[in-house]
């Protein structure tokens, strides 16, 4: 018995042993190795790299040998849309904001064509981050229009750069939207996921400000004090959100390649309710775990991914928050399948909530009776409804209640507001959307429902149509109960 035993550790002993041995072994295969013996790699074969526009990317390197890649990039300048009425001229590659995505792997030899389109006004060049040489490629690649200009470089560092402009004035040319990502996978590919998505956030600067309609020109001002009117996830308000999300179902792994254009501001990446499994910090070889939220700095990047558990939008946001709520860096993943009770329950009960050992049954006296039993004058009323209209409406409606056109109407001697009060107080209660007309003008958006008490709407109200001009009608909290006990109007049923 016992010598068979002893064998039996012996065994043990030398298979771990050889395990350990081989453990070693691949490490040394790749995460040892550096730009020197990447250099060595012979590129074979040639073909013509796959670009992508946002939000995709092109198909994975896989375990293809390097080889000798042809990129074909275009540089068009093309008036786009900022957010619905803004139009704003975009200067990219490939056609997109942002540019191309290029997928390499560690190792192929690139063969840039760059291709500034006749109808374009500007020459351009291209800094490659994956470049090792001057200027990234800029001293190499600035082509006027109508030209082509083709250079030659190596990869010799696997990681997600960011690639550029760098024509003078560069800070123009970046805040015009000239900027991209390129991949150099590492040999072997990266871990194969269900869904790559290409994502990249920019800070653009506009004569108007955010909403202003019409043709926005440049503001090289704004952009010298770094004080962006938009900030947005690929070039635009919208780009990923509604039905250009990007999509996932559950138990999908997805991988983000999440880079910063700038030209200014650093993200504070975070995806709301998920957290991220990995994060290829900063685009290189180092993998986080279980982060909340990833910096990529201006000009740099992230590989960001996660598996997703259950159902439901997942919103994606530079948590500078006022960004995304307020400037446009908000995108949208939909995930679909089933609910996962174990991971996220929901809402599980809505009680009553009792402090103090839950026998107390009465509110508090003096405040709670105060409050809803004394009327107030209409005074006091306008009083309370102007600071009520700087916390909730004047965002939108501005503070002399002008409005924006075409976004926003005006409460200001507004013909639709004085016509009738029942209509005003069921738009703050309700929302409003559909087309209406405001003083000879068409508006088609959307108001949503604003959560104020009987006793806020009749102040905020009161307030609005005491001011800049309108006719001094007075609501009280009394006609806003009635307006709520009838039920909602349905969307743009009545106008
Ligand atoms: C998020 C932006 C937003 C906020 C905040 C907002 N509104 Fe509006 N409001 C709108 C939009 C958009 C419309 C037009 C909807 C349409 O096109 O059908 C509108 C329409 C109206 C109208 C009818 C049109 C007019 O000009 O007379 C009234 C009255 C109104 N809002 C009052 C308010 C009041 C009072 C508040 C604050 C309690 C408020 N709104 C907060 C966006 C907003
Ligand atoms: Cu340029």
């Amino acid at each position: 018995m016992k010598p068979k035993l002893e064998l039996k550790k012996q065994s043990i002993r030398i298979a771990l042993a050889i395990t350990l041995i081989f453990g070693m072994l691949s490490c040394t295969k790749n995460e040892n190795k550096n730009a020197q013996d990447y250099q060595s790699i012979e590129a074979v074969g040639k073909k013509e790299a796959e670009l992508t526009a946002p939000p995709f990317v092109p198909k994975p390197i896989g375990d293809r040998a390097a080889m000798n890649l042809i990129v074909n990039m275009e540089i068009k300048e093309e008036e786009g849309e900022m957010v619905d009425g803004v139009k704003y001229t975009y200067w990219t590659f490939g056609g997109s904001v942002p540019g191309s995505f290029i997928r390499t792997r560690v190792g192929d030899e690139v063969e840039f064509h760059l291709k500034n389109h006749p109808d374009n006004k500007m020459p351009h060049n291209i800094d490659l981050h994956a470049v090792t040489g001057p200027g990234g490629g800029a001293t190499s690649s600035l082509v006027a229009p109508g030209h082509e200009k083709v250079f030659k470089f190596k990869t010799i560092n696997p990681g997600l750069y960011v690639y550029h402009c760098a024509t003078a004035p560069v800070g123009m040319h970046i805040a015009n939207g000239m900027y991209g990502l390129i991949l150099v996978e590492p040999e072997g590919g990266l871990p194969p996921v269900d869904k790559e998505y290409y994502i990249m956030q920019g800070d653009f600067y506009t004569k108007g400000s955010y909403g202003e309609p019409g043709k926005q020109p440049f503001d090289m001002n704004k952009a010298i004090k770094e004080e962006p009117d938009y900030v947005v996830f690929n070039g635009k308000v919208g780009a990923v959100t509604g039905d250009k999300s990007i999509t996932a179902k559950v138990g999908e792994t997805v991988r983000i390649f999440m880079g910063n254009g700038g030209p200014n501001l650093v993200s504070s990446f975070h995806v709301i309710g998920e957290i991220f499994d990995k994060v290829h910090v900063e685009g290189g070889d180092m993998i986080n775990k279980n982060v909340q939220t990833t910096l990529i700095p201006a000009g740099g990047s992230a590989i960001v991914e996660f598996k997703v558990e259950v159902p439901g939008t997942f919103i994606l946001v530079d948590h500078s928050i006022f960004r995304a709520f307020n400037k446009g860096a908000l995108g949208m993943l939909k995930v679909e399948g089933e609910e996962n009770k174990k991971v996220y329950s929901g809402t599980t009960q809505e009680g009553i909530y009792l402090p103090e050992g839950g026998t107390i049954q009465n509110m508090p006296k003096e405040k709670g009776a105060a409050k809803s039993v004394v009327a107030k004058t209409v005074a006091e009323q306008i009083k309370s409804g102007k600071e009520l209209y700087g916390r909730t409406c004047f965002a939108c409606h501005q503070p002399s209640g002008q409005g924006i056109p075409n976004a926003f109407p005006p409460l200001a001697k507004s013909d639709f507001l004085n016509a009738n009060p029942d209509r005003a107080i069921s738009a703050v209660l309700h929302g409003l959307s559909g087309e209406i007309t405001v003083n000879g003008k068409k508006f088609n958006n959307v108001m949503t429902s604003q959560h104020l008490s009987d006793e806020e709407v009749a102040d905020v109200l009161t307030y609005v149509y005491n001011s800049w001009g309108n006719n001094k009608t007075v609501i009280t909290p009394a006609k806003v109960k009635a307006v709520r006990a009838k039920p909602a109007p349905k969307a743009s049923a009545e106008h």
